[in-house]
C-alpha cells in the first residue's frame, strides 16, 4: 500500500529517469527485469518518469506484462512534466498553445511545413509536425516512418545535420518567440517555451520535501533534452548509456549494502 505523503518509503529521495534508452530501448517497450528491479526500488525510494513524448506513447512503453505504468511510478511526467500525475492522478497543466498564441503559432507552423516541403531527403513519410499540449514536435522524415525508416533517417541525420540546421533556420526566423529546440530522439525535435524542459517537472515536486532528487538519462550532453536536469543544482544525475547500464547504476547505487 503506497502512503499518499511516502512516509512508507525509508528514505526521502525522488529518483528521475529518462524513458528512451533509459528505461526502454528507444520507442519500444520496457523488459519485464527492468519493471522488477524498479518495484523492487520503490520499496526503498519515491520513483518517476520523465519523458519529452506524449503520455499515450510513454504508457504503452512502460506498461509491461499488463502492468499500468501509472500504477508502477509515483510520478509521471511526460512532455518534460507538462502533462503529469502523482500517484495515478492527474496534475493541473499549462499548455503550449495558450501560452504562445493562435496567431503566432500559425506563423510557426506555415513556416515550419514550407521549410520540410523543400527540404530533399532520401524519404518522407507522415505527420511532419505533432500538435502537443506542452510542445511542438517536428520531424523532417514525418513520425509515420516504420523502426527501420528512424534507424536509417537517423544515421542519415548524423552525417548531414538535417535537423541541426533545420533548428538554426527556426532560431534565425523566430528569434523573439522565446522558445527552445531540444533535439532529444531519432528523427525529430521538440518545439517547446524557454524554461519548459525537463526541469520543468522538478518544479512540479518542489513542495514535497526530497532530499535527494537523483536524474538518469541518456541525452545528457549539452543539446540533448535530458541536459538541463542533469545539470540541474537541484538533481544528483546519472548519464547512462542504455537500460542495461541504468539497471547496473541502480543496483551499485540502492542495492550493494
Ligand atoms: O523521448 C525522446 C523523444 O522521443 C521521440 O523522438 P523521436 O520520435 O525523434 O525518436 C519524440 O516523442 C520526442 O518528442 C521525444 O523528445
Amino acid at each position: 500500500m503506497v502512503s499518499s505523503d511516502f512516509s512508507d518509503r525509508p528514505s526521502k529521495t525522488l529518483v528521475l529517469f529518462d524513458v528512451d534508452d533509459t528505461l526502454t530501448p528507444a520507442r519500444r517497450d520496457g523488459s519485464p527485469e527492468m519493471i522488477e528491479l524498479l518495484r523492487e526500488l520503490r520499496k526503498k525510494v519515491v520513483i518517476g518518469f520523465v519523458g519529452g513524448s506524449d503520455f499515450v506513447k510513454i504508457n504503452e512503453q512502460l506498461s509491461v506484462g499488463g502492468a499500468r505504468a501509472l500504477d508502477e511510478f509515483d510520478f509521471a511526467f511526460a512532455e518534460n512534466g507538462l502533462t503529469a500525475y502523482r500517484l495515478g492522478k492527474p496534475l493541473e497543466s499549462q499548455t503550449f498553445i495558450s501560452h504562445i498564441g493562435e496567431e503566432r503559432y500559425k506563423k510557426l507552423v506555415s513556416f515550419i511545413l514550407h521549410y520540410v516541403a523543400d527540404l530533399d531527403i532520401p524519404i518522407k513519410r507522415g505527420t511532419f509536425i505533432e500538435f502537443r499540449k506542452g510542445l511542438v514536435n517536428v520531424s523532417p522524415i514525418g513520425r509515420n516512418a516504420t523502426i527501420q525508416e528512424r534507424n536509417d533517417y537517423e544515421a542519415y541525420d548524423k552525417i548531414h545535420g538535417v535537423r541541426a540546421a533545420f533548428v538554426n533556420a527556426l532560431k534565425e526566423k523566430f528569434p523573439d518567440y522565446g522558445l527552445t529546440f531540444s533535439i532529444g530522439g531519432q528523427i525529430s525535435f521538440d518545439v517547446f517555451p524557454q524554461g519548459w524542459d525537463k526541469t520543468y517537472a522538478l518544479s512540479r515536486v518542489e513542495h514535497e520535501g526530497f532530499e535527494e532528487i537523483h536524474f538518469f538519462g541518456d541525452k545528457t550532453y549539452k543539446g540533448g533534452n535530458d541536459y538541463e536536469i542533469f545539470t540541474d543544482p537541484r538533481t544528483i544525475g546519472h548519464s547512462v548509456t542504455s537500460p542495461a547500464d541504468t539497471m547496473r547504476i541502480l543496483k551499485e547505487l540502492f542495492f550493494s549494502q
